[in-house]
C-alpha cells in the first residue's frame, strides 16, 4: 500500500515512518528540493568528472527525480533548486576548500571544458538541461555543502508556509545530507527519496540513507520516487 489516506491526512509510505509524522502533506506547505543537479555534479567535463567519478552514480537519479518534478508540478508543490558555486572573483571560496580542490585535478576556479570549474555563470555551473527550473520555481545559490549556510533558504520556506521537505538531488552523503541535517534542526519536516539521490561512492550513497533511519528517523524518513508520487496521484 502506497497511501494511507484518512480525513484530512495524507502520508507516503517510508522508513521508518510514514511521512510526514502528521499526515499534513499539502501542495502549500510542502517543497521539492532538488540539490545541485548541476552540469559540474553530473555532467561530461564538469567538476566530479574531471576528479575521476564514475559519472553513472550521479546520472542515475535524473530520470526519477523528473517524475517527481512532474508530478509535484503538475500539484502545484513548491520546487526550489540549488547550486553550488563560487563568485567569479572567488572572494566567497575558502583556502582550503581552493587548494584541496586543485590537489585532486579539479581545482575550483580554473578553467575546464565546461568553464570554470563551480563558478556562478560558467556553463558547468548551471543546472543540467532535463531538470532546468520553470518560470516561479526557486533558486538558491550557495557556496557551501549546506543549502541554508551563507543563503536565504530559511527566509524563502518561513515566507511561503512551509513545512515538509522532500529531498532530491547529488550528492547524497555531501551536499544533500548536509541540507537534510539543517533542515531537521530548523523543525522542518524531511523526507529523502533515496533513488532520487546519487554519490560519487555508492557505499556512501546507502551509509548516508542508513545513518537518516536510525533513532527512530534521526533526520526524518526515507521513501522512492514512486511511493511519493503514488501519495500524491
Ligand atoms: C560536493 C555536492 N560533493 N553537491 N557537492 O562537493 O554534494
Amino acid at each position: 500500500m502506497d497511501t494511507l489516506v484518512e480525513a484530512n491526512t495524507r502520508y507516503v509510505t517510508a522508513d521508518p515512518y510514514p511521512w510526514p509524522f502528521n499526515g499534513k502533506l499539502r501542495p502549500d506547505n510542502t517543497a521539492l528540493i532538488i540539490i545541485d543537479m548541476q552540469t559540474d555534479f553530473c555532467g561530461k567535463g564538469g567538476y566530479v568528472d574531471n576528479m575521476g567519478y564514475d559519472l553513472s552514480l550521479v546520472q542515475a537519479p535524473i530520470e526519477p527525480i523528473k517524475g517527481v518534478l512532474a508530478a509535484m508540478r503538475t500539484k502545484g508543490y513548491h520546487i526550489i533548486h540549488t547550486r553550488e558555486g563560487h563568485r567569479p572573483d572567488l572572494s566567497d571560496l575558502p583556502a582550503n576548500k581552493r587548494w584541496r580542490s586543485q590537489r585532486i585535478g579539479a581545482g575550483i576556479g580554473d578553467a575546464g571544458p565546461c568553464g570554470r570549474i563551480l563558478t556562478r555563470g560558467e556553463p558547468g555551473w548551471d543546472i543540467i538541461p532535463q531538470l532546468y527550473p520553470i518560470e516561479g520555481e526557486t533558486i538558491i545559490d550557495k557556496p557551501g555543502k549546506g543549502s541554508f549556510y551563507a543563503t536565504d533558504l530559511e527566509l524563502i520556506l518561513h515566507q511561503k508556509r512551509i513545512e515538509n521537505i522532500v529531498l532530491t538531488g547529488i550528492t547524497t552523503d555531501v551536499c544533500v545530507s548536509t541540507t537534510m541535517r539543517e533542515a531537521n534542526d530548523r523543525g522542518f519536516e524531511c523526507l529523502l527519496l533515496e533513488d532520487c539521490c546519487g554519490a560519487t561512492d555508492y557505499g556512501n550513497h546507502l551509509a548516508a540513507i542508513k545513518m537518516v533511519k536510525m533513532q527512530g528517523g534521526v533526520f526524518g524518513s526515507v521513501s522512492s520516487s514512486g511511493a511519493l508520487i503514488g501519495a500524491i496521484s
